[in-house]
């Protein structure tokens, strides 16, 4: 007899009892303030600095916009240098600011952005860095200052993966660098549905944050600046004052899941868990395994057996981003140049981790990635 069996996705979102939510649903009906800036965007961006522990916060509509506006508020221009291992936004967000992206190969411990290759890269016109924490693991904050500091450069991290991460002092990864930029996506560890924020270190550049994504207006009448369209919307806000009220029990469980998967691949030849890079508190935002030649087959032939099983594991990130047509005919892009990110790329595996995934679902991935092992 066949049973029946739900698919397992790389991730679901956490989403509250619904009956949390409509309080602030109801309080959004009777004010009618349905954006721009109204009070439960406030209390979100108030309530955010006190628990990731940062100075100051400007929400947006999603991480994209984020780091567009982010660029923009330190009028980056030029060429940036930047990582190829990471979602395609975050090189998008160069090209729509006319800016060229130099990419620098990744370090093979971290897979973040290798410090030791970035001064080779800069030229007269690289005015920024922009690094990615990937999988909310912190990049090398220290080396990447330095060569910043260096070379007069700005630095934006892309710290989309990175929501209440900590660094082994205890500070949280999103003081470091010029301005970070959070993503709130449905598929993030602390999700507004869409929804992202910038993280900065002073009120005036806040402020300047804060007009351009406002289309630029600073009052009625006055216009400082070609802004967008970034604002997060009053039901965004109130949704992610909710789930902040839950974030700490679903980083406890995304914790377990991980222990677990570590535990049962760890004797498995030919597969290696990514590590940590040495965060106090992690926030096991993606669990990435690396499948390599001693595996019995190779890391597609996995991912096509636990389709098989109705477990959608991802690719994450598979294709490099130089390798998309708008950037592979960059110098930058040829993949002699990037000899890591293009073989993390071919091996790694997203596997799935969420709040709600159970133990036995954890035991279905487990089990295959095991069996498919032994046939
Ligand atoms: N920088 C970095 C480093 C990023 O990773 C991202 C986004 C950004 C910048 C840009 O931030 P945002 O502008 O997005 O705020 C997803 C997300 O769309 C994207 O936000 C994320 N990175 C990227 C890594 O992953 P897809 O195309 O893989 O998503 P999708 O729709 O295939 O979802 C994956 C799985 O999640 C589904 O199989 C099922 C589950 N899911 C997804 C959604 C959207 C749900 O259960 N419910 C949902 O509502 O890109």
């Amino acid at each position: 007899m066949s049973q029946s069996r739900s698919p397992i996705y790389v991730t679901k979102p956490f989403l509250p009892d619904l009956q949390e939510f409509m309080p602030y649903m109801e309080k959004i009906w009777a004010n009618q303030v349905l954006t721009n800036g109204g009070p439960f965007h406030q209390q979100l961006e108030h309530a955010l600095c006190d628990h990731l522990g940062v100075e100051h916060i400007a929400l947006f509509a999603n991480g994209t916009l984020g780091l567009v506006t982010a660029l923009q508020a330190l009028r980056v221009t030029g060429e940036v240098i930047t990582t190829p291992y990471s979602f395609v936004a975050t090189a998008h967000s160069l090209l729509w600011n006319g800016i060229k992206p130099v990419f620098v190969d990744i370090s093979r411990d971290t897979l973040n952005l290798d410090p030791s290759k970035i001064e080779a890269a800069i030229t007269p016109q690289t005015t920024a860095i922009m690094p990615v924490h990937c999988y909310g693991h912190p990049c090398d904050v220290e080396a990447i200052q330095k060569i910043a500091d260096n070379y007069n450069l700005k630095v934006i991290y892309d710290a989309a993966h990175a929501f209440g991460v900590r660094m082994d002092d205890g500070h949280s990864v999103l003081r470091h660098g010029d301005l970070s930029v959070l993503s709130f996506h449905a598929t993030k560890v602390f999700n507004t549905f869409e929804g992202g924020a910038i993280v900065c270190p002073d009120a005036k550049t806040k402020q300047r944050i804060d007009h351009l994504k406002n289309f630029g207006f600073v009052d009625e009448t006055t216009v400082v600046a070609p802004g967008i369209n970034g604002k997060m919307s009053e039901i965004n806000a109130a949704f992610g004052l909710v789930q902040l009220q839950h974030i700490d029990a679903a980083l406890a469980r995304r914790a377990e899941i991980d222990a677990r998967y570590r535990t049962e691949l760890a004797d498995l030849p030919g597969v290696r868990c990514v590590r940590d890079s040495g965060e106090r508190v992690a926030n096991h935002s993606y669990f990435p395994i690396l499948v390599g030649p001693e595996y019995l087959h190779s890391r597609d032939a996995l991912y096509a057996r636990l389709r098989e099983n109705d477990i959608y594991a991802r690719r994450y990130f598979y294709p490099l981003i130089s390798d998309f047509p708008m950037y592979r005919s960059m110098p930058s892009a040829n993949p002699s140049h990037l000899p890591v990110a293009s073989d993390i790329a071919r091996k790694v595996l997203c596997l799935p981790i969420y709040p709600a995934l159970s133990d036995a679902d954890q035991g279905r991935v487990i089990d295959v990635i095991r069996g498919a092992c032994r046939t």
